[in-house]
């Protein structure tokens, strides 16, 4: 590859999230037909979404494993007619990893940071493309069960430090990987404003973070609201609190408000209106 994670992801990118799954966190079975998720998906590449997150396994707490079989079922003939358009997969499986490069995907995201199928690794390093690596403790079937962490920043910021090392390792260009602390994975909603609020911890990794906030549930309870799904203005106040904190990838459901907070944002942070 010749570009750098920055040329090809500039801070702040927006990644749409496409879940071609029956039982998403907040979006679960929105697609009844692949005609329906590929318009969906198209339409946040117009809204300004840099990639789209095509997912068909739900890593909601306690989701159900799918099998590969099923997992390509679902997301092949979205990822055919969006060749050529930039996506991500949102998968930790090695042979779901493999299809989708074959298919054009940009980015593996993988919420098990490479622990699932450690042999993702090489698929990953052979593609050429790059990697999301996401903090989660336990797996989905037990990650919300009483979780306990001596100091959350510190602790995730080990486990990414930890799994940036094992990937470079594995052969995966340090330039391809991006980190992200796993909101809502095995935390509490006290954990994951502290992970927002010290998200420079995770930043001086060195490498470039993505946050994924966008309707989780820690949101709702920010509004006093003890429902799982946060709201969309929640969602953009959170994005954008943590583009202040340094964060560069955010991982959405509603495209076009964050792209446009985040603008504004960046522009401030600048101080000028171009780049
Ligand atoms: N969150 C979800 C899924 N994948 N990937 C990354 N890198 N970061 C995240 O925070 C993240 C993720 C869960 O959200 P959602 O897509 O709404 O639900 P589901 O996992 O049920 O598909």
């Amino acid at each position: 590859m010749s570009s750098t994670f920055a040329v090809r992801w500039p801070r702040p990118s927006v990644m749409g999230i496409l879940n071609v799954t029956p039982d998403s966190f907040s979006d679960g079975g929105s697609y009844s037909s692949t005609v329906d998720a590929v318009d969906a998906a198209r339409r946040m590449l117009a809204d300004g979404a840099a990639l789209v997150d095509v997912g068909g396994e739900s890593t909601r707490p306690g989701a159900d494993v799918v099998s590969v079989d099923e997992e390509l079922r679902r997301i092949v003939p979205v990822l055919e007619p969006l060749s050529g358009s930039p996506v991500s997969v949102d998968t930790s499986r090695a042979e779901v990893a493999r299809r989708a490069i074959e298919l054009g995907a940009a980015m593996v995201n993988d919420v098990s940071a490479l622990r699932r199928e450690p042999e993702l690794a090489g698929v990953v390093a052979d593609g050429g493309v790059d990697v999301c690596l996401m903090h989660m403790r336990g797996t989905p079937r037990t990650m919300q069960d009483e979780p306990r962490y001596d100091d959350v920043v510190a602790d995730v910021a080990s486990f990414l430090e930890e799994r940036l090392a094992f990937a470079v390792g594995a052969g995966i260009p340090e330039d391809c990987v991006c980190l992200d602390p796993g909101i809502g994975f095995g935390k509490t909603p006290a954990h994951n404003l502290e992970l927002l609020r010290r998200l420079d911890r995770i930043a001086a990794l060195g490498r470039p973070v993505l946050v994924g906030v966008s309707r989780k549930s820690t949101l709702a309870r920010v509004l006093g609201e003890p429902g799982a799904v946060g709201s969309d203005a929640a969602s953009v106040g959170a994005a954008v609190a943590a583009f202040d904190r340094g964060a560069t990838l955010f991982r959405v459901h509603d495209v076009r408000p964050h792209v446009e907070a985040l603008a504004a944002a960046a522009a401030v942070e600048r101080g000028r209106v171009v780049t």
